[in-house]
This record gives structure tokens, C-alpha cells and sequence, in this order.
């Protein structure tokens, strides 16, 4: 269906959305027999029209990389070997099963990475995985990334997955704080070619302006790009909203009825004057003022943050400043606005109101840390593994993460995974977590797999549908999906050999309800991810169907976004909450943060690399060329008063750790802030990743510290995090 014959060549091609990141370009993929010849940009997508990057070009690499594992591994000894499905299965039963009888089901702990939500598998079958297993020590990459933004939103509009975005391809002014699209291709904000969008928002006259302690590409191509110290973004919001209403710009249009709290705002911006934060933030009172200015008096403007916002002391705070400014401008929920999308696979509702949000429904055992959106903060798992007591974490299962080199304080958090009774890892490579795995069970490469973006389809600035099917299918292995719905199996006390089919077609009948006698008998003996798929566009709001999908391997325009208030909203009224009691009780930290006044010392942020993804796709020889990413950026005033040189090394510490890294000189960044990027370390032994490993940098997360995160989101800091450095 997606895959053409040339025949004088014998190559093929076929059109697969890239999995990798969030942009979800559409790709082109030249075969030969089973070698991917060649992978570009498709031309005919209808959302990225060919923009691609290196990772997506190096898909072909991932599939044939002989490193990636291919069969199961277990532990023996020191070493791993190759076993059979219904070995290692079994291995798992005997270690899960032990683990939760003897200890219960809480000693029984799951850690899911990131690439969890790029595969229709890891979105479906994961969450009966977890319900199967009963426990509340449920950790996620999420409480080092997005979390804040969820929270917010969640509070705000009720749900964690209402999360607007920048409707970039209309807006007229873009406020962008801590974000990097031309290196990250952006994220909660899915838009293929980012880059272009932006620049195509300044060809027609609009204006973006960047705020950042580094001068970052996005930076250099932006209209204006403001310094600002690590942390500190949400003194610069709350001073904006001050001046909007101080100088009576505040004006929330039609969005006025549906909108709760206003009166509770003002009082709580009151100290935070545009005087009161520029030494705290570096950026001038003038300035504050007219960005305020900018934003109320453009057509349609949209403030989006990202990691920057995210990842930092106060990110819940931050990342609701974000959408009250919004809000304050009149901008969400318009064209060229901040707007929510309507993915076709979830229905549209049909009233406001609902049952909101709660946080903190059970807290973690050691340090009583809130659960948010069902999980707990990563930053506790170590304490949680290490501290005797009942429900201590004997077993984990870690599915698509690496969270040794992720995960702050790494080197803790790998010597407590050393001390399990018993750990499964579902991953493609035997990597620095994994190597601390009992029993590894390898999915099929993502070419093998077919491809619907459950998740981005939420988050994309055009409503589109795209379905890839499976590419190189791999004979003879699971499926993703089988993969989790055994593993299901298994926590729920059947025992390993029983069959995954059932499963599925029970989730099939719950998804279909009423009407599942009449309907699952049409779909065509579709099984898995693809028959859920195919149910859930069919209840969807465009009334689609997997094979209208098939029959459009370019993907279908679905259009721009529309307006979606008020039902998207569903808090308890029913109406959006300016200013959640949760957000008033975290702000007394900010004002005693506004009363202490700047910070001084030196601060560490990250960075992102456009040929790198987090800690892997660092073992693909494309990617890995060139010299090595992993290096100290250094202010040149900071370098000279710490009498370092460029090119020369630095020994960078901080509370938990210290590492050995090469200096670059940059103005790059600003002064008292350096940055050095996190994913590296790729020297630890019994690791299968002999590219990665000629190349290891160092990991950034031995650095950041497991005490340090925002009380809100459960979330990690991992901008801003005060470290010395001195010549190594
Ligand atoms: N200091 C610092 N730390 C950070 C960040 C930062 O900016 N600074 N960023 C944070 C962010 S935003 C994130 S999302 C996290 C990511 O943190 P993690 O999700 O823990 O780490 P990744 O590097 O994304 O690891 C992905 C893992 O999934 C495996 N994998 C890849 N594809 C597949 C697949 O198809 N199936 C399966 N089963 N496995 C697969 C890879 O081999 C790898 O082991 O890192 C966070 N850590
Ligand atoms: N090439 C590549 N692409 C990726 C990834 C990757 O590892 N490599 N990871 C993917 C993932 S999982 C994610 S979540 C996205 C992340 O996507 P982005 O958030 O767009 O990417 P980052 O590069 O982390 O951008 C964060 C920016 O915040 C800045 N910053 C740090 N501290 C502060 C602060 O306190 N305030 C402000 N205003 N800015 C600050 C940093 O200097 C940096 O430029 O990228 C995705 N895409
Ligand atoms: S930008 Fe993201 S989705 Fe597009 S090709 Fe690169 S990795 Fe894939
Ligand atoms: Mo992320």
C-alpha cells in the first residue's frame, strides 16, 4: 500500500512518519530488499512538506546497527546471553511474581522513558501494564521534562492533556522562552520544520523574540534575543502581568465568561514591578514593559516555553505564568494564539465540566513527595530502592529509558538498580540502565512497526492523521505490543506462556462498548495497535477510518486549528481557573525568592545537539562523526576569572558529583552560567554501544542533584543547578 517498485533498479520506496522526535516529519524510504538504501525528507507530507534532519536520515542506520539487540538477553553471572522469548518470559515471571508475593505489589517499580510515547504500542498497552501491576511507585522521563506543563494546565483547565500550543503558522508575534526548535525541533509544539514556520512568521511580518541564557540558534535567528538568569523566568512573567494591569491592557475578550480568578491575580503580582525583578532576572524594568506592551497590542501573539520553563526551580509556577498571559491577552483559544488541537482519534466533547484535577493522591514513601498525574517524581526512586521498610522497591521494570544518564544523580540512581532482587528492561540496546537488567527484551526495530502519533496529534499546530505501516517487518519476534500485553499477562498472575491475543481482544470490546458485536467483526481481522486505532478514528470527529488512512500515505490535512473553548475545559465548574489555590500556596516561594534578592555563583544549564536524541542514537556512526558535543561552554570573563582555557579541561562539581570535561570558549552564553550537554557517559562497562563508547563524554546528570526539584511538579531541576569549576 505505502510502497512503490522502481523496477529497473529494484528499489522501493515507502513513506513512514519519523519516530524520533516530536515533529513527526514524514519520510521517504529508498529499500533495497531489507536494506534501507537512503531516508529523506517526503515532499508530499501534507504537515512537514520534505523538511527532515540527521536523525530522521539515520533511521536506516538504527535498523541494521549490529549493536541493536535482536533476540533477548539474560543475566548470568557477569555477562549477558542470548535466549529464547519464552525463556526470558519465563526469567520475568519467576522475578516479578517474586518480588510482588513476597514484598507486594508497590515493591514492584516501573520507569518509563521517552520514546514510550513515539510508538501507537507504548501510548496503549502501557497504561493496563500499570493498572496489572498495582503500583504507586510509577516513574516517568515526564518528571524530567513536561511535567510542570501538565500540572498547570491541569489545574487550570482540568486536564493534564489540555495543553495549548503556539499556533505558529498564524501568529503574529511569538514570545518563546527556553526553547531551542532549530536544535530540538520543538516540543509541545509539533510542527515539522519549526524552523521554517518561524522563519516564515517573520517573512509575513511578524516578530519572535527569544529569552535565554544562551544564545542558542533559535536565538541568533529570532528577532530579539534577551539574556536571562537560569531559574528565573517566572519573576519576568509575573512583572508582565503587573504591568498589564497596571497599564489596563488587560483584556480577555470573549474568553472573560469562562474564566475564573481574576480578582485573585492582581493582588498576588502586586511586588513583583518590573524594578523589583531586573537584577534578579538581568533584563531591564524598560524591557519587561515592553514585551507586555508587545504582546497586548499584536493581532494574535502567543507565549510558549519550553525545557528552559520546565526544568527549573519554579516550573509549575513558570508554565502557568505562560498560559495566564495568554489568557491576559485575549490570545488563547484564537487563530494566530496559543489553541488546543482536536486529534482525530479522540472524540469531541460535548459539554464543559468535568472532574478537574488532583495532585498529591498518595505521596512517596521515603520523602513524602506528592504523586502527580499517577506518578512520583524520578528524582526519589534511588531512596525509594534503597530504604529498608515495607513497600521498598525490590523489582523494576524500565521500558525505552535509560535513566542513569537522564535522571539526576545518576551514579546513585545506578548503584541502587545494582542492589535490585530483580530488573527487565524492554530496549533496543544493552546501555548504560540496562547493563543492570536481569532480562532484556528487545522490540522490533521502529521500522518494523507501524506508525500512528497518538500523542503529537494532541500537541501539533495543524490537525492532521497519518498511519505508516510497517516498513521492514522482522519475522519471527514480538510485536511492541505483544511485548507489554505478556508482560500484563504476567503481573496479573497468568502465567508466562499465556497468549497476548486475548488481552487485546478484550481492550478491542472495552474501546468498542455498545457497540462491539456490530463493529469488530468489520475491521478486517486487524488486530493490536492498529485495530484500536482504527476504532478510535472511527468514534473520532472526522469519522475516519484506518483505510481512509492507508489510502493516504502522505497523511491527511485535517486543516487549522479551530477554537475549542468551552469544552475543553474540565474543571469541576466548568470554567477556566486563573488562579488555582495549589499555584497561590507555591507563590509564597517565589516572594520569599523575590525578598532574598539575586543569586549569585556560578549556574549549569543544558543543551541539545540537532544529531543527538537524550542518551541514545549516540552509537549510529552519522551522528557520532565530527568531534565530540560534550564539552563546558565558558563565558570568556568567567574563563578568565576561573583561569580556564579554550580547549583546555575543566573539573566541574556540585553537591552530589564532579566531572572532567573540555572547556569551550563562548559569549554564547551568559555570564555565570555554563553549560554543558546531558545523554553522554558512554564509558560505563558491560555495555554493548561500541560506537558511542569511542566517543563517551561525560554524563551532565552526575551533576545535577536528586534534592533539588520544583515541590509543584515533582519535576527535576536541571537548568540552574550551582556548581564550581576549576583547571582540571
Ligand atoms: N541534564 C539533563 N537531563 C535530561 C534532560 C536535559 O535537558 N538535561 N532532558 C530530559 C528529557 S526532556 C527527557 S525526555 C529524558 C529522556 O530520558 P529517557 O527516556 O530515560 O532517556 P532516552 O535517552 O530518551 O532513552 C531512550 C531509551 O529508549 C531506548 N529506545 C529507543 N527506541 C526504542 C524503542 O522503540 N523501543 C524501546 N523499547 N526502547 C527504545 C533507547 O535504547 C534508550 O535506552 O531525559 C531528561 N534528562
Ligand atoms: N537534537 C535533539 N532534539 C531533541 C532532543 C535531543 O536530545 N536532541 N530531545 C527531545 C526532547 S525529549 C525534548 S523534551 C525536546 C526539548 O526541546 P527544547 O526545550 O526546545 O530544547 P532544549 O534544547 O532543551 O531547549 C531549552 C532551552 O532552554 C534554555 N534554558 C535553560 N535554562 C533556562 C531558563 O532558566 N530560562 C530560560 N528562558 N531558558 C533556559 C537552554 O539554554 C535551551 O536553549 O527536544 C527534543 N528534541
Ligand atoms: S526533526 Fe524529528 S521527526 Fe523530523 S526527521 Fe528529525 S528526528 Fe525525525
Ligand atoms: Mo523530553
Amino acid at each position: 500500500m505505502t510502497a512503490n517498485q522502481t523496477a529497473a533498479t529494484g528499489e522501493r520506496t515507502a513513506f513512514r512518519t519519523c519516530p524520533l522526535c516530536e515533529a513527526t516529519c514524514g519520510l521517504t524510504i529508498t529499500l533495497d530488499g531489507d536494506r534501507v538504501v537512503r531516508v529523506r525528507g517526503d515532499e508530499r507530507d501534507v504537515f512537514s512538506r520534505g523538511y527532515f534532519c540527521p536523525k530522521g536520515a539515520a533511521l536506516g542506520e538504527l535498523h541494521h546497527d549490529p549493536d541493536r539487540l535482536r533476540a533477548p538477553l539474560i543475566r548470568s553471572g557477569g555477562t549477558f546471553r542470548e535466549a529464547s522469548w519464552d525463556e526470558a518470559f519465563s526469567v520475568v515471571e519467576q522475578g516479578l511474581t517474586g518480588v510482588a508475593v513476597a514484598r507486594g505489589k508497590n515493591a514492584v517499580a516501573v520507569y518509563l522513558g521517552n520514546p514510550t510515547v513515539h510508538h501507537m504500542a507504548g501510548v496503549l498497552y502501557v497504561r493496563p501494564l500499570i493498572k496489572a501491576l498495582g503500583t504507586r511507585n510509577v516513574y516517568s522521563a515526564s518528571t524530567v521534562d513536561q511535567m510542570p506543563k501538565q500540572v498547570s494546565c491541569g489545574l487550570m483547565f482540568g486536564s493534564a492533556a489540555a495543553i495549548p500550543v503556539p499556533d505558529l503558522d498564524r501568529a503574529d508575534y511569538l514570545l518563546m522562552l527556553g526553547a531551542n526548535p532549530w536544535a530540538s525541533n520543538g516540543s509541545l509544539c509539533t510542527a515539522p520544520g519549526f524552523p521554517e514556520r518561524l522563519k516564515a512568521l517573520r517573512a509575513r511580518g511578524g516578530r519572535f523574540v527569544v529569552v535565554d541564557p544562551r544564545r542558542t540558534r533559535t536565538a541568533q535567528e529570532a528577532d530579539e534575543h534577551l539574556f536571562i538568569r537560569p531559574g528565573t523566568d517566572p519573576f519576568l512573567l509575573l512583572a508582565m502581568v503587573r504591568t498589564l494591569f497596571v497599564e489596563n491592557r488587560v483584556s480577555l475578550g470573549r474568553l472573560a465568561e469562562w474564566v475564573e480568578g481574576l480578582s485573585d491575580l492582581e493582588p498576588l503580582a502586586a511586588r513583583f514591578t518590573p524594578e523589583a525583578v531586573a537584577g534578579i532576572t538581568g533584563i531591564e524594568a524598560g524591557t519587561v514593559q515592553r514585551l507586555a506592551r508587545e504582546l497586548a497590542e499584536a493581532r494574535s501573539a502567543a507565549v510558549y516555553g519550553r525545557m528552559g520553563t520546565s526544568t527549573v526551580a519554579f516550573g509549575g509556577l513558570t508554565n502557568w505564568l505562560v498560559d495566564v498571559i495568554n489568557i491576559l491577552t485575549g490570545n488563547l483559544d484564537r487563530p494566530g494564539g496559543a489553541m488546543f488541537p482536536g486529534p482525530a482519534h479522540l472524540p469531541d466533547r460535548t459539554k464543559a465540566g468535568g472532574k478537574g484535577f488532583k495532585i498529591g493522591r498518595w505521596k512517596s514513601r521515603v520523602g513524602g513527595r506528592p504523586e502527580v498525574c499517577g506518578e512520583l517524581p524520578i528524582a526519589v526512586l534511588a531512596e525509594e530502592i534503597e530504604t529498608p521498610g515495607q513497600d521498598q522497591v525490590r523489582a523494576l521494570l524500565t521500558l525505552a529509558g535509560n535513566p542513569v544518564l537522564t535522571t539526576p544523580n545518576g551514579r546513585r540512581l545506578d548503584a541502587a538498580l545494582a542492589s535490585l532482587d530483580f530488573m527487565v528492561s524492554v530496549d533496543l540496546y544493552l546501555n548504560e540502565t540496562t547493563r543492570r537488567a536481569h532480562v532484556i527484551l528487545p522490540p522490533p526495530s521502529p521500522l518494523a512497526l507501524g506508525h500512528y502519533d497518538f500523542a503529537f496529534y494532541g500537541l501539533s499546530v495543524r490537525n492532521v492523521a497519518r498511519y505508516s505501516a510497517p516498513v521492514l517487518p522482522e519475522a519471527g519476534r514480538p510485536d511492541l505490543w505483544e511485548i507489554l500485553a505478556r508482560l500484563t499477562l504476567i503481573v496479573s498472575g497468568q502465567d508466562a506462556a499465556a497468549d497476548p491475543a486475548g488481552l487485546d481482544d478484550f481492550m478491542a470490546a472495552v474501546l468498542a462498548g455498545d457497540r462491539a458485536a456490530e463493529i469488530l467483526p468489520r475491521l478486517g481481522g486487524r488486530r493490536g495497535p492498529e485495530r484500536l486505532l482504527d476504532l478510535m478514528l472511527r468514534g473520532g470527529p472526522y469519522g475516519l477510518t484506518l483505510d481512509d488512512l492507508l489510502r493516504a500515505p502522505h497523511g491527511l490535512d485535517l486543516g487549522p486549528l479551530a477554537p475549542r473553548l468551552p469544552v475543553i475545559v474540565q474543571t469541576p465548574s466548568g470554567r477556566i481557573q486563573l488562579c488555582p489555590q495549589e499555584i497561590k500556596d507555591d507563590a509564597r516561594r517565589l516572594i520569599a525568592a523575590l525578598d532574598r534578592g539575586p543569586a549569585e555563583g556560578l549556574v549549569l544549564i543544558g543543551r541539545r545537539r540537532p544529531r543527538s536524541n537524550n542518551s541514545w542514537m549516540h552509537n549510529l556512526p552519522s551522528l557520532a562523526a565530527g568531534p565530540s558535543p560534550c564539552t563546558l561552554m565558558v563565558h570568556p570573563n568567567d574563563a578568565d576569572s576561573l583561569d580556564l582555557k579554550d580547549g583546555g579541561s575543566a573539573r566541574v562539581s556540585s553537591r552530589v558529583g564532579e566531572v572532567i570535561v573540555p572547556v569551550e570558549l563562548s559569549d554564547d552564553v551568559m555570564p555565570g552560567v555554563v553549560c554543558l550537554p546531558h545523554g553522554w557517559g558512554h564509558d560505563a562497562p558491560g555495555t554493548r554501544l561500541s560506537v558511542a563508547a569511542r566517543q563517551p563524554g561525560v554524563s551532565s546528570n552526575l551533576l545535577t542533584d536528586e534534592a533539588l526539584l520544583d515541590p509543584l511538579s515533582g519535576t527535576s531541576v536541571l537548568n540552574g543547578i550551582p556548581v564550581k569549576v576549576t583547571p582540571a
